[in-house]
């Protein structure tokens, strides 16, 4: 340790400063600001190596459905100048290697403990501290936790009978083996076509003798129309990071360049209601796939959600060979409420000699067996079960580690009995010097990760700062600011498509049997969002209390 970064530590009595939970991208950007500014920090991460969500969804055909140009650091122009992505839709394995590179280049590897889980963690009122504890034994003390757990990350493991005697290869998505999996002469089953099956099974397809796909509900997805970047091109867009970079802050989403076929960049202001049944249907020819989602009222009116979903069977049905299988494919809620999924050749995988899909809502699935798995209608043979059954979204990976507040109150006791509550997705009354990066009701998943781990990162390293030059040594929101911020959030996407009975996405955590239905991330948009906590933080850190 430095003299200044001894000078700037908070409090020597304690084993850190902060420690970070979770080496991906926010770990990794936490603990490099938090060292810039001179603070002990440590990362704690499960994996043995960085990369978070990157590191654990290493399925086959893992893609992001953000530009790999955005997708990335902005926090420092050498790594956007130095680091050169391959293709418009970067690869799982490029994002763990492009994570690897920053560590590498951040020199930050030395302060990440890994193949460590955090098992619990107890706030201590008298020493204003977090002891958190390991499941290698260790109590480490420190003045705060930035959990940057991620949203996606805790994983659901289906509760389907008889999973546990199947005598052949069981996968998972979200855990899958590192060295890779040849699907060669075999007969392989995918249950779960979330954005993990649907990229999955193109290329599990091209390699098995056989797959069946197991589905429950339909995927709304779209062509990635991914590529690889030409000669010239990723120089081009490297010489515009400047003002890309300002565009994203600007933007809605966090984003500027729609990869695939999604959509232009503005919010579309025509209604497809008010346009004729035919021409909504000539828009197929020109826009494709484009054609469904580029309307003003499909998200907040079910009726106008509808005539999108009819676009979007007709695209189906023009992709897909045989009529039956086209409209299994077809959803049956509304578009919008779930992810949009964006993929590389998935109808045109349903046109295949080797592939067939079940349709769990007509037949549904019984159990699994030793040898395959029995739906009500068939037995299946098989040699190999991938389930891509997707997480426990937003709470899911902090309700897993045993977090005690103020008086001994437990975080996922209290979100488990009132939905997922915050202040700005950054903090939890109760929860003391605990930091959720990205958390529940922050825009997180609706905007571009990267982007806001940044923001986020940001503030809180700007929050501690605060702190420290005040001479305060906590701080948590008010219970008043709290409820005020969730009813805020509430009420953006009360009304709309995405709350709507019928719609029944990890957003809401109606995946999960029994989490308290509340939509998890801020709707309000990533400007409007990023204003009210530079607003928040200039006041003083309004609706915080510091002691
Ligand atoms: P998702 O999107 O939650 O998808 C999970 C899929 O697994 C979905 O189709 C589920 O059907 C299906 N599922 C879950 N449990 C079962 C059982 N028991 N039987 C059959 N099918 C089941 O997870 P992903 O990993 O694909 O993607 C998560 C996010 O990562 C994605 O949105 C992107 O943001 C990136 P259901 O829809 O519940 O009927």
């Amino acid at each position: 340790m430095t003299t200044t970064e001894r000078q700037r530590s908070t409090e020597t009595a304690l084993d850190f400063d902060a420690i970070v939970i979770g080496a991906g991208f926010g770990g990794i950007y936490a603990l490099h600001k938090l060292r810039e500014l001179g603070y002990r920090a440590r990362v704690i991460e499960m994996g043995d190596g960085v990369g978070g969500t990157w590191f654990w969804n290493r399925y086959p055909g893992a893609r992001c459905d953000v530009e790999s140009i955005e997708y990335s650091f902005s926090f420092d122009p050498r790594l956007e100048q130095e680091w050169n992505w391959t293709e418009v839709m970067p690869p799982q394995p490029e994002i763990e290697q492009y994570l690897n590179f920053v560590t590498d280049r951040l020199e930050l590897r030395p302060d990440i403990q890994f193949e460590t889980k955090v098992t619990a963690m107890t706030w201590d009122e008298d020493a204003c501290a977090w002891t958190v504890e390991t499941d290698r034994g260790e109590r480490y003390t420190s003045r705060f936790v930035i959990a940057a757990t991620g949203c996606l990350s805790a994983p659901l493991t289906p509760d389907i009978k008889g999973m546990d005697s199947f005598g052949g290869i069981s996968l998972f998505s979200n855990n899958f083996p590192k060295e890779g999996f040849d699907f060669s002469g075999k007969r392989v089953a995918v249950v779960g076509t979330g954005s993990s099956g649907v990229q999955s099974i193109p290329v599990v397809a091209a390699q098995a003798e056989h797959l069946t796909v197991f589905q429950r509900s339909a995927a709304y997805t779209m062509p990635a129309n991914n590529r690889p970047l030409a000669p010239g091109e990723l120089e081009q867009l490297k010489a515009g990071y400047p003002e890309l970079r300002e565009a994203q802050r600007a933007s809605l989403a966090g984003v500027v360049r729609f990869g695939g076929a999604l959509r232009a960049g503005d919010p579309p202001t025509r209604k497809i209601l008010e346009t004729a049944p035919e021409e909504r249907m000539q828009l197929i020819d020109t826009l494709g796939w484009a054609a469904p989602v580029a309307w003003a009222d499909v998200m907040v009116d079910m009726e106008a959600n509808h005539a999108a979903t009819e676009l979007y069977a007709e695209l189906i049905r023009r992709a897909v060979k045989d009529p039956d299988v086209a409209e299994a494919l077809i959803p049956h809620y509304p578009m919008g409420c779930k992810r949009q999924i964006i993929d590389t050749d998935y109808f045109a995988t349903f046109n295949r000699e080797n592939v067939s899909l079940v349709d769990l809502r007509r037949d549904p699935l019984v159990e699994v067996t030793p040898s395959g798995i029995r739906t009500e209608h068939e037995d299946f043979a098989l040699d190999v079960i991938l389930y891509a059954t997707g997480f426990d979204a937003m709470t899911g990976a902090l309700n897993r580690i045993d977090i005690r507040g103020h008086e001994g109150a437990s975080l996922r006791e209290f979100w488990e009995s009132e939905g997922a509550r915050t202040y700005l997705g950054l903090q939890v009354a109760g929860f003391p010097n605990l930091f959720t990066v990205t958390g529940p009701l922050s825009p997180s998943v609706l905007a571009n990760m990267v982007l806001g781990i940044e923001h986020h990162v940001e503030w809180i390293a700007d929050c501690i700062e605060y702190a420290r030059e005040h001479g305060y040594r906590r701080i948590e929101p008010t219970a008043e600011a709290q409820d005020a911020w969730v009813e805020h959030s509430n009420s953006l996407v009360e009304g709309s498509i995405r709350t709507d009975d019928s719609c029944n996405s990890w957003y809401v955590g109606a995946n999960v049997p029994g989490k308290k239905r509340v939509y998890m991330a801020y709707t309000g948009g990533f400007p409007k969002y990023r204003e009210r906590c530079a607003e928040i933080a200039d006041a003083g850190y309004e609706g915080f209390a510091l002691s």
